[in-house]
C-alpha cells in the first residue's frame, strides 16, 4: 500500500514499551511492535481454537455455533478441552489479544507524543468484557458463569441471566448505562449533523467555520459546548456507557441475588411514608 506523503514524517523510532528496537518497524501501513506480534499470536490461536470448537460441535451454521464455558461443577478449576476448556483457552487468547491491541495503541501514542485517550477509551471496552468472563465468574466461584461464545447462545445467556433477576431494567446501574448509551447517540447525532451542516454548504459557497457551529447552538438553545467540549462530552458519555454496563452485571449475583424490582423496596421502606 502506498504511503501518504506526510506519513514518513511521523514514522519515528522509539516509544516502545517492550523489545526496544527489535520490533520497531512497519509492515506496509501497519506499525508492528512487540504487541503487534502478540496480537497476531493470540488472535490467530484464539481463532484456530474457535474453529476447532466449531469443528467438534454439531453445526457449521454461523448463527448456532456455540462454545460454552465449563459446567458450574468445575468451579474455578481447569476443565477438559471439550467440557469448557476450549472456552477457557479462547478467553485467555481474547484477553491477550485485546490487551496487546491496547498496548500497541500506547506504543503508537508514545511514538507520536500524543495523549493516551484512545487506549484509555479502549480499556473500558476491555473492562466490560473482562467483567463478564473473569471478574463476575471469580466473584461467583465458577467459570461457568461466563457467557458462551456464539451468536444465538450469547443472546440466550443475556436473556436467561436477565430473567434470573426478574426484570433487569429495574437494575439501577443498568438504567444509568442505558441512559449513557442513548445520550451518546444523541451527542454523536448532534455533532455529526452539525459538522456536516457546516462542511457541506450550497454549491459555490465556502465551507463554514466552527464559529457558525457555535452560533447555531447559541441561537438555538443559548449555549454551545464548543468544538473541543463536544469531544470531551462524547468521550465521557461513551466511557460511562461501558463502565456502568460493567457495574450493572458485576453487582448482579455477587452483590444482589434477588429480583431487581425488589431492590427498589428501599424507597417504599423510607420512614417518611409512615
Ligand atoms: C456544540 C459544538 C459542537 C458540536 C455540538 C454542540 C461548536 C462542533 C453538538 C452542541 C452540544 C451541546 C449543546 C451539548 C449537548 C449535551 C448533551 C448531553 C447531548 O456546541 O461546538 O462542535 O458538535
Amino acid at each position: 500500500m502506498a504511503m501518504l506523503s506526510f506519513e514518513r514524517k511521523y514514522r519515528v523510532r522509539g516509544g516502545t514499551l517492550v523489545g526496544g528496537d527489535l520490533f520497531d518497524f512497519w509492515v506496509g501501513p501497519f506499525f508492528v511492535g512487540f504487541f503487534g506480534v502478540t496480537t497476531i499470536f493470540f488472535s490467530a490461536l484464539g481463532t484456530a481454537l474457535i474453529l476447532y470448537g466449531a469443528a467438534i460441535g454439531p453445526t457449521w451454521n454461523p448463527w448456532t455455533i456455540n462454545i460454552a464455558p465449563p459446567d458450574l461443577s468445575y468451579g474455578l478449576g481447569f476443565a477438559p478441552l471439550k467440557e469448557g476448556g476450549l472456552w477457557q483457552l479462547i478467553t485467555i487468547c481474547a484477553i491477550g489479544a485485546f490487551v496487546s491491541w491496547a498496548l500497541r495503541q500506547v506504543e503508537i501514542c508514545r511514538k507520536l507524543g500524543i495523549g493516551y485517550h484512545v487506549p484509555v477509551a479502549f480499556s473500558f471496552a476491555i473492562l466490560a468484557y473482562v467483567t463478564l468472563v473473569v471478574i463476575r465468574p471469580l466473584l461467583l466461584g465458577a467459570w461457568g458463569h461466563g457467557f458462551p461464545y456464539g451468536i444465538f447462545s450469547h443472546l440466550d445467556w443475556v436473556s436467561n441471566v436477565g430473567y434470573q433477576y426478574l426484570h433487569f431494567h429495574y437494575n439501577p446501574a443498568h438504567m444509568i448505562a442505558v441512559s449513557f448509551f442513548f445520550t451518546t447517540t444523541l451527542a454523536l447525532a448532534l455533532h455529526g449533523s452539525l459538522v456536516l451542516s457546516a462542511a457541506n454548504p450550497p454549491k459555490g459557497e465556502p465551507v463554514k467555520t466552527p464559529e457558525y457551529e457555535d452560533t447555531f447552538f447559541r441561537d438555538f438553545i443559548g449555549y454551545s459546548v464548543g468544538t473541543l467540549g463536544i469531544h470531551r462530552l462524547g468521550l465521557f458519555l461513551a466511557l460511562n456507557a461501558g463502565f456502568w454496563s460493567a457495574v450493572c452485571i458485576v453487582i448482579s449475583g455477587p452483590f444482589w441475588t434477588r429480583g431487581w424490582p425488589e431492590w427498589w423496596n428501599w424507597w417504599l421502606d423510607l420512614p417518611v411514608w409512615s
